[in-house]
């Protein structure tokens, strides 16, 4: 099996970015639980990833959500991350939280709602231009709840032309990538349920306009790594959120449900050409954080990805291509499970020494006080939920 030492500075190419409403009170239609501490702000929100970053070196970015984290001026934002020590990421759109939307946005009948869903595109992306972000991530809840409620062509061909008048706002470093969900909040259709629609309403529409894999958003039983494989062998896979799913769309800690999965996920990602400095998946994650801690939450987060990463580079890529070659199943699955249950967590700690940051990031952040500190002095204001 390849060596750890072998893989190891392809470690350092590894860089998620976290979501700011991870960092926001969270919960389920049931109940939101209050956490003490927690951001009031989009500046706070910025400073609590940082501590992921600082005691990771996985974490520099951080995606921000439009209107959740408006701000008067994102310059000022955008020179606070870079205080911090991180950088502000991808963009998400939001034409979910207005009642104008209960039937739609972008693929909306009434030409005034759908212009508003336009508009609101067009103003993430004068956001892009000031924080400097490259990614404008669409995620639509768009869809229908019975069968005969709307014309399902009628809404695909005002998608296909909304997401063009969008697309063709992007500055020339900007993309549009197309998240996918087969349901939820709407129950009969979605208008952009799997990545089939995706990729035809991206391919559609030129280079920079690309799919988003959310690993939450599949049926159980489906073959994600599949996706993945065909999406970069297609040159369409943009970027992932990535989270876990016992049920539906969980957005519970990666790694936590499934980590096979993940690491399934991660070997096609690597023999795809999709991991490292040269490649422009963006790694993005798309969690909540309802009863659990959300810094260490994240942490916990990355660091499952990393492990995750690094027992997929463990793949002998070599041997496995003779296995399969000769048609050596049980030998060549083999070679595949040698990797996945290679314990690299003592490796892990060593090259995280090696680099400066703490060999156990989650003790160190117990440890560090910050969690204390915010608690003490976040007293005042609202504090930012899921959504602002
Ligand atoms: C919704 O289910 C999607 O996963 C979105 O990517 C995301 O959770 C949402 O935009 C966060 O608000
Ligand atoms: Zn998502
Ligand atoms: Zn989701």
């Amino acid at each position: 099996m390849t060596d750890f030492s072998d893989i190891a500075p392809r470690l350092a190419e590894q860089a998620i970015e976290l979501p700011s409403w991870a960092f926001g009170n969270s919960g389920t239609r049931f109940k939101v639980f209050a956490q003490p501490g927690v951001p009031r702000d989009p500046f706070e929100k910025i400073s609590d990833a940082a501590q992921v970053h600082k005691l990771t070196g996985l974490a520099p970015k951080v995606a921000l959500h439009i209107p959740w984290d408006k701000v008067d001026d994102f310059g000022a934002l955008a020179r606070h991350a870079a205080d911090e020590g991180v950088a502000l990421g991808t963009v998400n759109s939001n034409t979910f939280q207005d009642d104008d939307y209960k039937l739609g946005s972008v693929t909306h009948r009434d030409d005034r709602i759908r212009q508003k869903a336009i508009d609101h595109h067009f103003e993430c992306i004068d956001v892009m231009n000031e924080t400097g972000s490259r990614d404008l991530k669409i995620w639509l809840a768009d869809g229908t709840n019975y069968p005969g409620q709307d014309d399902v062509r009628g809404r695909q061909d005002r998608l296909a032309d909304s997401l063009r008048q969008i697309y063709d706002r992007l500055g020339d470093d900007q993309r549009l990538v197309l998240e996918y969900k087969f349901f939820e909040p709407a129950f009969y259709h979605t208008d952009v349920p799997d990545w089939g629609t995706s990729y035809a309403q991206v391919s559609a529409l030129g280079p920079k306009a690309m799919v988003c894999l959310d690993t939450g958003h599949h049926a159980p039983g489906t073959n994600i790594e599949f996706i993945v494989m065909q999406l970069l062998r297609l040159g369409k896979l943009g970027s992932f959120d990535f989270n876990s799913r016992f049920y539906a769309d969980d957005d519970l800690i990666v790694g936590a449900a499934d980590p096979f999965q993940l690491f399934r996920i991660l070997v096609e990602v690597i023999r795809g050409g999709g991991y490292g400095a040269d490649s422009d998946v963006a790694f993005m994650l798309d969690q909540c954080h309802n009863v659990e801690d959300k810094i260490p939450g994240q942490i916990r987060s990355v660091l499952n990805v990393q492990e995750m990463t690094a027992r997929a580079l463990l793949v002998d890529r070599a041997a496995l291509d003779t296995a399969q070659a000769a048609g050596d199943v049980l030998g060549a699955h083999g070679i595949l499970m040698d990797a996945f249950y290679t314990d690299v967590r003592p490796a892990l700690a060593e090259w995280r020494e090696s680099r400066g940051l703490p060999a156990d990031p989650m003790r160190a952040y117990a440890e560090s006080g910050y969690g204390a500190g915010i608690a003490a002095s976040r007293v005042g204001g609202e504090q930012a939920g899921w959504g602002a």
